[in-house]
């Protein structure tokens, strides 16, 4: 098995596992490489002075990582900038939020530039090259610029947008043949990589070759579907951990004689959460008989909290979340548990456990790690409901949940009811279905089947000739 290089913005490899990280993407990650001799490489979450290039090397519950120090231009511009202002709203659909500064485009690609410097010196002949989500789209062509011949593969954590959204951003087509510097370029669904065909056919003029490869920009690359999961024995251990036990004990006897709701969703205008919170409030408008038989605990670490548009979404939710418990909230009752806080990975579990309703609306969503795992809490015997958003990549996979639009309020709400009121039997098989979607695609699967993929893939790159044979301009 050769050795395996990831390579992320941020290398987020929990030293403690079963405490674990809000994020779906270090979550999947440090599991995928526990089982693989390999290197995980990334942004050490530090800013020094002058960038050096030398990485520092250290062992992460055995998880070999190589962590980077960016200069704080390069955080402002890379990373606040071209990563969370402008390609995450991008991807999302929130070309109202979207910022087309032309200096994060130029730290962007310096940054991604800086990394294929630090990296290119480290690869040996048989490695294999895994790059991860928006932050490093560029990096594959750097590298070939600097004569790697490796395989390289990229994998897309959020969702691709449509290509009338994508055009508004000044270079797109750049960013686009960049991509093809890689040897394969992995979806979470079909739905993320149609759209990506559909830039690159539609607007790019390119070609599909008929066997899973596109052809534009006089280079080839293979794509392909891999719909990430969670690790699922490791999710199962942490919920019967005497911690994860303790915490559902907890939040059983809090939640006697009540039906609880959970949301667990970092805080991002990604996930829905007003439009959440707003259709709590339709069904309690709806259903007065209800009122002291539900509350929502909503788990929602604070997150990005450097970039304006995350703290406008906190301001509007804790005012939504006090004026929703302000209306309703009994001398013995309070509707929303607004939490924003990090809990350990066993404790949600246990929490997830307790819940007889796991509530996922994110308006644009890559996958939805969250949806699975409270799939994977359930007591088998007397599950709780998933309500889904069809928004959410998850969706694709686990339509036996109550699939929802998450914009309508009246849907959320009756969505609600249907779950709280579902007879037991029912419970049952769609938990007993959906669970099997979970253990299906876990996420040594998504692994294995990635790497299997590129390793596959026919080699279209080939160092300095890929980068000169790309008329891709430097300049941003
Ligand atoms: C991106 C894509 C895609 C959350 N709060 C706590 C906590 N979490 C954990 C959850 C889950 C993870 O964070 C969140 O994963 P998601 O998949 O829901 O979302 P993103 O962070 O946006 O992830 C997404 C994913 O990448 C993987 O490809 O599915 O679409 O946006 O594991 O449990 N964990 C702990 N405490 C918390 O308070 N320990």
């Amino acid at each position: 098995m050769p050795r395996l290089i990831v390579v992320s913005n941020r290398v987020s490899a929990p030293v403690d596992p079963a405490a674990g990280s809000a994020g779906g993407l270090a979550m999947a990650l440090s599991a995928a490489l526990k089982a693989y001799d390999g290197l995980w490489l990334g942004w050490s979450g530090d800013t020094v002075e002058t960038f050096t290039g030398e990485p520092k090397f250290e062992d992460r519950a055995g998880v070999q990582v190589a962590l980077v120090d960016l200069e704080a231009q390069d955080v402002e511009e890379y990373y606040n900038g071209y990563a969370n202002k402008t390609l995450w709203p991008l991807f999302h659909h929130r070309v109202d939020l979207t910022a087309y500064e032309r200096s994060y485009g130029e730290g962007y690609e310096r940054v991604n530039r800086r990394f294929a410097e630090v990296l290119a010196p480290l690869v040996q002949p048989d490695d294999l090259i895994w790059v991860h989500d928006y932050h490093l789209i560029p990096i594959a062509w750097h590298l070939r610029r600097l004569g790697v011949t490796n395989r390289i593969g990229f994998f897309l954590h959020t969702p691709w947008p449509v290509r009338q959204l994508l055009v508004t951003l000044p270079h797109h087509r750049r960013l686009v043949e960049s991509m093809f510097a890689y040897d394969l370029v992995g979806f979470h669904t079909e739905e993320w990589l149609d759209l990506f065909r559909d830039y690159v056919v539609s607007e790019a003029r390119g070609e599909l070759d008929g066997e899973g490869g596109l052809e534009c920009f006089g280079r080839r690359v293979q794509t392909g579907v891999f719909p990430i999961g969670i690790d699922v024995d490791g999710f199962l251990a942490a919920r019967d951990s005497p911690l994860g036990v303790r915490t559902y004990d907890r939040m059983a006897a809090s939640s006697a004689f009540r039906s609880m709701m959970v949301g667990v969703d970092r805080l991002d205008y990604s996930k829905g959460l007003e439009e959440r919170m707003v259709g709590y409030e339709q069904f309690l408008q709806d259903h007065p008989e209800k009122h002291g038989d539900v509350f929502l605990v909503q788990v929602t670490p604070i997150s990005r909290d450097e970039v304006d548009a995350y703290q406008d979404i906190r301001a509007r939710l804790d005012a939504l979340a006090g004026r929703i418990n302000g209306e309703f909230a009994d001398m013995d009752w309070q509707p929303i548990r607004y939490l924003n806080r990090t809990y350990r990975r066993d404790q949600l579990a246990g929490i997830y456990r307790a819940a007889r309703l796991g509530l996922v609306t994110p308006l644009r969503d890559g996958m939805n790690l969250v949806a699975k795992e409270y799939v994977a809490a359930q007591n088998p015997d007397d599950p709780g409901v998933l309500i889904l958003s069809r928004f959410a990549g998850a969706a694709e996979q686990m339509g036996e949940a109550l699939l929802v639009n998450p914009f309508s309020r009246e849907e959320l709400s009756d969505a609600i009811h249907k779950a709280l009121t579902m007879p037991r039997e029912e419970r049952i098989r769609k938990w007993k279905a959906l669970m099997q979607v979970v253990r299906d695609t876990d996420v040594s699967v998504w692994r294995d089947a990635y790497v299997a993929a590129l390793r596959a893939a026919p080699v279209a790159a080939n160092g300095d000739e890929a980068g000169s044979r790309s008329a891709r301009p430097d300049a941003a």
